[in-house]
């Protein structure tokens, strides 16, 4: 492993954001490549079932169409001929999720965070044409840029994987990458920038491959995120903690919102809030 890789996996390490792993693989290292990669068991027979696939439904959600819930993800999954396209334009902006501005990062974020969701069906192409369009620097260590997406398995793809300085080199300002994956599992999963602290800035959105499940359901209700939120931005908490260790953020958001007051204790209004919900 080259040393720059080794170091960009310890920060990753320290800074709790790796959680898919990437190995780099020099271009003469097809041995080591051949080792990583699983053994295919694909059922070539089920190709058209893939093409009729309508999946499952509120009744039966164990199946899709000719797999189901016990299928080895690992080595077989649909081949439907479906591509999901997108467009994200990661830009520098000042948002308000919980009423009180700061120094933040949005994708197509004119709104807020997080980000679009991905929807798919499992075995469908993902691409996602993804622009760096940060224009300064105030704030933000670098600019430079890459998208994580969380758990995808990176079938011969993992210069798709979206890990910098391990997979990728940044996505400079005002420059563009096209990510092309194939959903080979399936479930609820999210993306998030892996450079910097930038994830934190508010680069992530949700991840929906819609599959077979273990339990059945009668409507996806869509992705929750719960995270806490700083009235700073990461750079400035992250060197706080060097000085004086962990602090606590200043509140916590719902699918990127919430309210926030400077006399009460925020963790209280969270609670409100989520009561006059239930
Ligand atoms: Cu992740």
């Amino acid at each position: 492993m080259e040393p720059f890789a080794l170091k960009a996996l310890l920060l990753c390490f320290i800074l709790n954001t790796c959680h898919v792993i990437s190995i780099p693989i020099q271009a003469d290292d097809s041995s080591v490549c051949q080792q990583l990669l699983p053994t295919l068991s694909r059922n070539t027979e089920l190709y058209d079932c893939d093409a009729l696939c309508e999946g499952n439904t509120a009744n039966d959600r164990t199946t899709w169409c000719c797999r189901d819930i016990f299928t080895d993800y690992e080595s077989d999954w649909p081949d439907t001929g479906v591509t999901r396209e997108y467009w994200f334009e990661v830009d520098n902006r000042v948002l308000e999720p919980d009423g009180h501005p700061r120094a933040a990062l949005a994708v197509n974020g004119s709104t807020g965070i997080p980000g679009p969701t991905i929807y798919a069906d499992w075995g469908d192409m993902i691409v996602v044409h993804v622009f760096n369009n940060q224009s300064f620097k105030e704030n933000f260590e670098n600019s430079g840029l890459a998208i994580h997406w969380h758990g995808i398995n990176q079938w011969e793809t993992n210069a798709h994987d979206g890990v910098s300085a391990v997979t990728q080199c940044t996505i400079r300002p005002q420059s563009n990458m096209t990510y092309k994956w194939r959903a080979t599992q399936y479930g609820t999963a999210w993306y998030h920038a892996h450079t910097s602290l930038k994830a934190w800035d508010g680069v992530f959105g949700g991840i929906v491959i819609n599959g077979p499940s273990s339990a059945n359901y009668d409507e996806d209700k869509g992705v929750l995120f719960l995270n806490d939120w700083s009235h700073h931005t990461p750079e400035e908490v992250f060197h706080t903690v060097q000085l004086f260790g962990p602090q606590v953020l200043a509140n916590g958001l719902l699918n990127g919102t919430n309210i926030w007051s400077p006399t009460e204790d925020s963790y209280l209004l969270l609670q409100k809030k989520w009561y006059l919900t239930q």
